[in-house]
């Protein structure tokens, strides 16, 4: 540990013992970033603004959020004994099931004596001369680090739409990401869901079981494919536990790091129509994700993704008993996959309630909330609870809610006032000695996320030691290698349906906030490769710095 007490300035007084690293969250990616890096021998703190581990897992406890990725591919992979010890209960599971598994997780590595919980970082600031992070938290505590990594999460700065006269509102309103430990009884009530997203589609037929009458509102409808979640008995738990490190091969080919095999053929359009729909049929009967990879192309050709849109339209139509109801549920206004896919457990067959209102909110906005409830241009809708189904600010939300400051005082906001990027999502240039886990420019969330968040744990760490082989202290990222990367990352974008229509994926849910994909589109394995060979070619595109010398490449 190295401690330069004596090199804060007086406006940063140190209140609290030096780090190698300051890790920001403790969630997938900071538990196990916190592991890595003790590994290394370094000494690390974790700030996470919860009370405790699990981040997404922690935050997110609406009635039915489960995650819509498989257990066995949602899970760490870096533990043999983790993945044989473990046993997950459900394909899908629960947001308790995973809140259990990463407190075992946290509890099984001994994580818990580096975190520091109920502690938000408000300020990161990179001391130039002394090549330190000055990091200051919410309790008031200012502490130095060599290296900060960015564990904040892609979807964890919560977006609440200000309607007008919402603070008059006499009932109860809330996040989704907000729920209560102990829930909240909606038993009796008049609900008004606000938002039809993933987890707008996963809490309604929950709180529709309950609430005396449910009424949505939905401004745009979804693609969405059933879930068909099952309990995982124990012959399959043997087989899943048996067969993890071929499922790890699997996820290192795949594009997005799932463990399935390639589709069966590549494109809707290379069969004919019996075939094709024979495909369609196998991969509804087995739902969940992997539906929108039907076929290879789905994602790419227009006419392909036309087809798959077809039969799931068609599909939808079957589950919804009002006609009227089921046109509104359709009237999608772009191709399968420019948004996130959903993932639904009888979301539609909801609409078949007598206590389940759908509000068009698209043909009449809402116009305001009042004391008894919401008004649209249509209608008054009296409520006794109102939830905010209303999704993130993703990507960089969470970085830019802390100040962040880098060589000369530079503002990570104004670096990416104009649109977020980093050289390979993980360092962004002026910003030294900072990576981000799942930054912009990486697969990030389009992707299985904790499979992603694992490359880039590894990544870093296998850099860090690098550094410490080589006696640097100091990483950046080249300007021109990064701009460059950008490049690439928006000129992939554009070739894909992902992104073509508003939607967080855009940044269009969030008012004033640069629009456009930041995702790395060209596949999680493209881009593990990319990440190995840069770092094998001396870490091309990255700038090492030996303490107290000039920047050498
Ligand atoms: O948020 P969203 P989410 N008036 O932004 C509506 C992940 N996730 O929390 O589309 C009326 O997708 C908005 O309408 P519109 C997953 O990556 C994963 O559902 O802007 N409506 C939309 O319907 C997902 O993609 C799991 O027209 C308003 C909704 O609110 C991401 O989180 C589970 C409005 C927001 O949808 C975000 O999903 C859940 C307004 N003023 C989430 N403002 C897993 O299972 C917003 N809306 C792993």
């Amino acid at each position: 540990m190295t401690g330069i007490r004596d090199a804060c300035s007086i406006e940063d007084p140190i209140t609290e013992p030096d780090f190698d690293v300051v890790i920001i969250g403790a969630g997938a990616a900071g538990l196990y970033a916190l592991h890595r890096v003790r590994g290394l021998g370094l000494s690390a703190k974790v700030f996470e603004k919860g009370d405790g581990v699990g981040g997404t897992w922690y935050w997110n406890r609406y009635p039915g959020a489960r995650c819509d990725v498989e257990s066995w591919d949602y899970c760490y992979t870096f533990s043999e004994e983790l993945e044989q010890e473990w046993e997950w209960t459900e394909r899908f599971p629960t947001q308790p099931e995973l809140e259990r598994y990463f407190n075992h997780v946290a509890d099984r590595f001994d994580l818990r004596r580096d975190i520091e919980f109920d502690t938000r970082v408000d300020q990161a600031r990179f001391d130039d001369e002394q090549n330190r992070w000055i990091i200051r938290t919410s309790k008031g505590a200012t502490v130095s680090a060599q290296y900060v990594v960015s564990a904040a999460g892609c979807l964890s700065e919560v977006n609440t739409p200000r309607f007008k006269g919402a603070e008059t509102f006499e009932g109860q309103q809330i996040h989704t990401a907000r729920w209560p430990k102990g829930g909240i009884d909606v038993t009796g009530m008049r609900v008004g869901v606000i938002g039809t997203g993933s987890t707008g589609i996963q809490a309604i037929p929950q709180l529709a079981k309950q609430a005396e009458h449910l009424f949505v509102f939905q401004r745009t409808p979804q693609f969405a494919i059933p879930a068909r979640n099952t309990p995982i008995d124990d012959t399959t738990l043997e087989e899943l536990k048996h067969n993890y490190r071929e499922r790890w091969e699997l996820k290192r080919a795949s594009p997005v790091g799932m463990g399935r095999r390639p589709p069966e053929v590549s494109s809707a359009l290379e069969v004919d129509e019996a075939t094709r729909t024979r495909i369609l049929e196998d991969s509804w009967a087995l739902g969940g994700p992997g539906f929108a990879r039907t076929f290879d192309d789905v994602m790419t050709n227009v006419d392909s993704n036309q087809l798959t849109s077809e039969f799931v339209q068609d599909k939808i139509r079957e589950k919804v008993a009002d006609s009227a109801v089921a046109e509104s549920l359709l009237a999608i206004d772009h191709p399968l996959g420019a948004r996130r896919l959903i993932v639904e457990i009888d979301y539609f067959e909801t609409y078949n309630r007598p206590n389940v209102t759908l509000v068009d909110v698209a043909a009449a906005p809402i116009e305001e909330i009042t004391p008894q409830g919401l008004r649209t241009t249509e209608g008054s809708f009296d409520l006794d609870l109102i939830v905010y189904a209303t999704g993130f600010d993703g990507m960089t939300g969470a970085l830019l809610a802390m100040d962040i400051q880098g060589v000369g005082g530079i503002a990570l906001r104004d670096k990416w006032a104009n649109g977020a990027g980093a050289y390979l999502g993980l360092v962004a240039s002026g910003f030294p000695n900072l990576f981000m886990i799942t930054g912009p420019g990486s697969p990030a969330v389009f992707s299985n996320v904790i499979f992603s968040i694992e490359q880039h744990v590894d990544w870093i760490g296998n850099c860090l030691a690098h550094m410490t082989e080589s006696g640097f202290d100091r990483i950046d990222s080249d300007p021109e290698a990064e701009a460059e990367w950008t490049r690439q990352v928006h000129e992939i974008a554009a070739q894909s349906i992902v992104g073509k229509t508003d939607s967080w994926w855009t940044g269009a849910n969030i008012e004033g906030k640069p629009q456009g994909v930041t995702f790395y589109l060209g596949g999680t394995h493209t881009y593990r490769e990319i990440c190995e060979e840069i770092a094998a070619n001396c870490y091309r595109g990255f700038v090492f710095q030996p303490a107290n010398s000039p920047a050498s490449a």
